[in-house]
């Protein structure tokens, strides 16, 4: 008996070849929920190119029944059983092996492989789940045309699905029925789905381009009946959209999609069967958020495109994990933004990877887009992954450009059709279609860090000559030194002191460019741009869209933040410069609270706002933008140490302040706004209410009582959770008797609906207030509460420890106490979740010598527990290596 032992790290060196192939995959589940039998036949065949000439099997906490090669049981002796593996020596190089082994779903907490979820039995198999459901090479490189059978008692399992088009159904007399499944596409593991219950499904059906008939069937569980609407129509809107934006259409008679209320992430894409956490796919007006309507269309357009950039193509091995996430969420982002407001887009997408994957490349877990080891996969679902990782094709469309791109996914997809490819594959595709070399490029899939570009700027009048000079640089991260140069596309425009654009003359060029906003390529560590025939001083507008994510230094006066906030024609600056401009003023502030000398809010910023809300109505959600501060953790690592408290209290001081001086302007706009009529989800509507929320945001700042009752009045008169929520997530803010009532009523109101009870749980451990750890503990204990649900989890411990800075930094370190305790527990039930928790504390070294030893004597408690999962233990060690 071989034996595990310690977390081990893999490498993407050590890649090779896996030694037995899968043909055909043959799978009978006979459902229970103590236990289910899966009886699995595989066709498998020697690869050639493989090594070794044992077969080794993947497969966690199976109960092995019988083993059989070509229809001959196994004698005992001639294989080898782990509690991770199943090796069989020499086998004939073509086999059938049939194998039958026991699972335990009812037992299964951790939510992946085969598990319950209510009386819903449904599986999650990325990355490496398929293992807990029977020995197999659960590797992506291995693909299989799988079919499937499930028995199952027809009373409490009347719904049984998997993968592909259904091939077959039938009775046994016994009470029990069957069905099966075939999905002529070979697939990895990782995609295998099955899903059993007793579930409403909502139907639908589209036609692709060449004409072919798909069914689309959305399944609930009854009671969310009436919330299928929207994800089916975005649904639709993706298929469609997928047709036209890159020539994709979708390739199997049904594509389905259920959700379950326990889930690890937001959704999966197995072919043909998606599964959704509920929170992701169920809407109605009265439950559910514009943000939600949003997500919701996101999501189901990120799983629908996997179905091409994931499924038809895939990965070879989990270290290529951004070739799909990162391309995928680069389309997602596209669909979106052609859906909506584009500049609203890049705004929420931007401000998202400076407040989070920033912060991931600059603490311990920094890794490249391709990391080169692991320990555990499951923490590899990174918003580097993802979010940078889409940042990264972003710049190739950028310097491609939109028919070069194309040409580049049209070359991938057809020369990768049915395979498990690499990063590598993906570049050389875009190389090849436009004849372009990509090798210094390829560094922003192996260098971790977020690049900074240093900006100096000249202007020569008697030679009316402008000089840009960028010098780049990358900080180090852990076991990563020396940086080396970046191909970075920087896009910029100038403008003259009226805000017109002006014309970009490089030196050497014979004409000016064409257009407003052109992309410098800054490859060197070190470089300068010389335009030329500029009459008059420009003002520059630099890395315009965000080209590329980088953080800039550029020495910028007020003055000139605000002309670009009021005049560029790049929308996303626009924002960038009223952000930059807030920052400014801000930081001052914070350095104000810490000397405790009196706090000054400049006029300028004052004038600023006014300005944009006088015309706010021209561009409700862009003003929107504006308008909201950043983040608190946005805040904190921009200075070290982070001083949670003054920036805290300099925040809420300007946000005040800003209340107090432009209320009339704030007042007016809410009441005007205030009457939209009934709800509808569409662009328009969507900024004007988050414009209006925005102005009760501020006005309620003031603590003025008359706020607080315009607060309560409108979450007593809305017709939609968007108002209703907003203002009970800016009442939480206000200490007293009407908040509690508000909280307690929203409750009473909203107990049967998950999704809403999930935000109750959001917006009380947000609160700001100073009794809010106590009201976190006391909520745990509530029926609404429970510990194995990653919803409640997120909601409650996960805004609590992530979005609540000066709660959860709590000088007495009642908040790091309390995550530990958290983590230990969750670690037994579920240590993805777990792992996910502790990267509340990913910035810990940005803090006070103080907070840092707290929190270091946090990590060494959790670390020093025997038997922590791979998945902690990896987050654990990363944080105290630095
Ligand atoms: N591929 C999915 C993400 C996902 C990954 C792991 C999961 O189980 C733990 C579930 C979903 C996506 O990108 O949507
Ligand atoms: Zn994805």
């Amino acid at each position: 008996m071989l034996n595990t032992t310690q977390p081990k790290e893999v490498f993407l060196a050590d890649y090779q070849a896996p030694d037995y192939l899968v043909d055909q995959a043959a799978l009978t589940f006979e459902l229970a929920s103590d236990m289910t039998r899966v009886r699995s036949v595989l066709s498998m065949r020697k690869n050639p190119q493989g090594q070794l000439n044992d077969c080794v099997l993947d497969g966690e906490q199976l109960k092995l029944i019988s083993i059989k090669i070509d229809g001959r049981e196994l004698q005992g002796n001639e294989y080898q059983c782990t509690d991770s593996a199943l090796l069989i020596s020499s086998p004939p190089d073509k086999f059938e092996l049939e194998i039958e082994t026991e699972i335990f779903p009812e037992k299964n907490t951790a939510l992946e492989g085969l598990y319950h979820s209510g009386r819903l039995l449904c599986t999650q198999c990325e990355a490496e789940g398929f293992r807990r459901i029977t020995y197999y090479p659960d590797r992506p490189d291995v693909m299989a045309v799988f079919t499937v059978s499930i028995v199952a008692d027809k009373v409490l399992w009347p719904i049984m699905l998997s993968n592909g088009n259904l091939d077959g159904q039938g009775q046994f007399d016994d009470g029990r029925h069957w069905v099966r499944w075939h999905d002529p596409h070979p697939k990895p593991s990782y995609l295998f789905a099955l899903v059993a219950g007793d579930l409403y499904c909502q139907q639908d059906s589209f036609v692709t381009a060449s004409g072919r008939q798909v069914q689309l069937e959305i399944f609930v569980d009854p009671e969310n009946s009436h919330k299928c609407d929207h994800a089916l129509s975005s649904l639709k809107q993706a298929m469609k959209w997928d047709e036209e934006k890159y020539g994709r259409e979708y390739d199997l008679d049904v594509f389905m999609i259920v959700a379950v209320n326990d889930f690890n992430m937001g959704a999966m894409e197995n072919k043909g069967l998606n599964i959704f956490n509920s929170a992701c796919v169920l809407a109605s007006p009265e439950t559910a958020t514009d943000n939600d309507y949003y997500m919701i269309q996101s999501v189901v357009g990120h799983e629908y495109f996997h179905n091409w950039s994931g499924n038809r193509v895939t990965c070879r091995d989990w270290f290529q994990l951004s070739l799909k996430e990162g391309f995928t969420v680069l389309r997602d982002q596209q669909f979106s933004a052609d859906m909506n407001s584009a500049a609203v887009k890049r705004i929420d997408d931007v401000n998202q990877l400076r407040n989070l994957q920033f912060a991931e490349d600059a603490g311990p877990m920094a890794h490249p887009i391709r990391p080169a080891s692991f320990i555990e996969i499951g923490n590899f679902y990174t918003v580097t992954i993802y979010e940078k990782g889409a940042e990264v094709v972003g710049m190739i469309k950028t310097i491609l450009g939109e028919q070069g791109f194309r040409k580049g996914t049209d070359l991938y997809f057809e020369r990768h059709d049915g395979q498990a490819v690499t990063t590598d594959d993906f570049i050389k595709a875009m190389e090849d279609a436009n004849d372009i070399d990509f090798s210094q490029f390829k560094r922003w899939y192996t260098q971790a860090g977020t690049p900074e570009l240093t900006v100096t700027t000249h202007y020569d009048s008697s030679a009316n000559r402008y000089h840009l000079r960028i010098e780049q640089s990358c900080p180090a991260t852990p076991g990563q030194k020396e940086k080396q140069p970046l191909y970075i596309p920087v896009a910029m425009g100038l403008l003259n002191k009226q805000g017109d654009a002006m014309a970009m003359q490089l030196e050497g060029e014979e004409n000016a460019y064409p257009d407003e906003t052109r992309v410098l390529i800054v490859s060197e560590q070190q470089q300068e741009f010389t335009f030329i025939n500029v009459a008059t001083e420009p003002v520059l507008s630099l890395l315009r869209n965000f080209s590329a994510p980088v953080n800039l230094s550029m020495a910028r006066t007020n003055s000139e933040l605000a002309f670009l906030m009021a005049n560029d024609n790049d929308s996303f600056n626009r924002w960038d410069a009223s952000q930059r401009l807030v920052i400014n003023v801000l930081m001052q502030l914070v350095e104000s609270v810490r000397a405790a000398t009196v706090l000054t809010v400049p006029d300028e910023i004052i004038k600023q706002f006014s300005l944009v809300l006088a015309k706010a109505e021209e561009a409700p959600d862009l003003v929107t933008k504006m308008l909201t501060l950043p983040s608190e953790n946005y805040l904190a690592a921009q200075a070290k140490p982070a001083d949670v408290d003054a920036i805290h209290s300099a925040r809420n001081h300007l946000k005040r302040s800003l209340a107090q001086a432009l209320k009339q302007q704030f007042t007016t706009l809410y009441d005007k706004l205030n009457s939209t009529g009934n709800y509808r989800f569409n662009a328009d509507d969507m900024a004007k209410r988050s414009l209006k929320n925005c102005c009760l945001d501020y006005l309620l700042t003031t603590q003025d009582p008359m706020q607080v009752q315009r607060c309560l009045k409108q979450m007593k008169q809305a017709d939609n959770m968007t108002d209703t929520l907003a203002g009970l997530s800016i009442l939480v803010e206000y200490e007293g008797p009407e908040t509690e009532h508000a909280v307690r009523a929203f409750y009473e109101q909203w107990q049967h609906d998950r999704q809403v009870v999930d935000k109750w749980l959001a917006v009380q451990a947000k609160s700001s207030l100073p009794n809010t750890l106590v009201r976190v503990k006391g909520l745990m204990k509530h029926p609404a509460f429970s510990i194995t649900n990653p919803n409640n989890v997120r909601a409650l411990l996960g805004q609590f420890c992530r979005n609540n800075p000066v709660n959860f930094h709590a000088l007495d370190g009642s908040g790091y106490q309390f995550l530990v305790e958290q983590i230990l527990q969750l670690d037994k039930l579920n240590p993805q979740i777990a792992a996910r928790l502790l990267g509340a504390l990913n910035s810990w070294r940005q803090y006070d010598e103080q907070r840092q030893q707290m929190i270091k004597q946090a990590l060494q408690k959790i670390a020093e527990q025997p038997e922590l999962s791979s998945d902690v233990y990896e987050v654990v060690t990363k944080y105290l290596a630095v």
